[in-house]
């Protein structure tokens, strides 16, 4: 049974990062009642949920994807590309450290766990400005003794390089074509977003189910229509904070 750690929301949520998203208000209380319909989603979709006590100095911290890379035989913390999610790793860490051995990211790199997508034996990295050479170079220094590909992709006008692509399967993605090239992925089958639904490509992969947010209902249609099986989700909130599905929970 999968193991999904999550954390619950900040009361600072509205003091959050932004890059590429305009600040809005953010309703702190409905966005816990979200992240906990979230949280439902992910155990009725088979996994134990952990759930770490709220960061309330820490704004971004239930953003929890962005601080480690976990594979099968090792545990990665990153060193988040913005300083002000520096602070929130170390109690993710000792979760992980039950787990998995647990290694870091060191200065001068940096690397956000939303820019490190693994399909089977392949990281695909975001060249983003959360995620720098240096910490892409670290990464794959550390997965490659253990017969993992550590490969940067760029990306564009988008925060993250899972903002812009995600894999529905082994063998499929989902790809959003105005903030990345297809041409590292042509090994697979490509699914594009519609159009008319900007952030779509951010799809959450439990087993053979995926989770997504309720607000890209025409992508989540050729999802279907590909033979997937999509639950969604209202996370409507945590989008104001520039978040989505995957990055609110680390699953191993
Ligand atoms: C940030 O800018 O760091 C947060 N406001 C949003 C992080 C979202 N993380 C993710 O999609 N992996």
């Amino acid at each position: 049974m999968p193991i999904a750690i999550t954390r619950e929301v900040s009361s600072s949520l509205a003091d959050c990062q932004l890059s590429f998203v305009d600040r809005s208000p953010i309703d702190v209380a409905r966005a816990n009642e979200q992240h906990r319909a979230y949280q439902r989603l992910l155990s009725s979709l088979g996994c134990t949920v952990l759930s770490l006590d709220a960061e309330p100095e820490l704004p971004d911290a239930v953003f929890v994807e962005d601080v480690a890379v976990v594979v099968d035989e090792l545990a990665v913390m990153t060193r988040p590309g913005a300083p002000s999610r520096r602070g929130e790793g170390a109690s993710v860490a000792q979760v992980l450290a039950r787990h998995r051995p647990v290694q870091a990211i060191e200065a001068p790199g940096t690397l956000d766990g939303g820019d490190v997508l693994r399909i089977g034996r392949r990281l695909y990295v975001g060249e983003s400005a959360r995620s720098n050479p240096e910490g892409i170079a670290q990464l794959c220094a550390l997965l490659a003794p253990f017969g993992y590909q550590v490969q940067g992709v760029a990306i564009r006008g988008c925060l993250h390089l899972k903002s812009a692509v995600t894999a529905l399967s082994d063998d499929t993605v989902l790809l959003q074509p105005a903030w990345i090239d297809r041409e590292p992925f042509t090994d697979y089958r490509i699914i594009e977003v519609d159009p008319a639904e900007e952030h779509a490509a951010n799809v959450l992969r439990i087993g053979s189910a995926l989770l997504m947010p309720d607000s890209f209902p025409l992508t989540r249609q050729r999802l279907l229509d590909a033979g997937f099986e999509v639950s969604t989700v209202d996370v409507s909130e945590l989008q104001k904070a520039e978040g989505a599905v995957t990055c609110c929970s680390i699953v191993l």
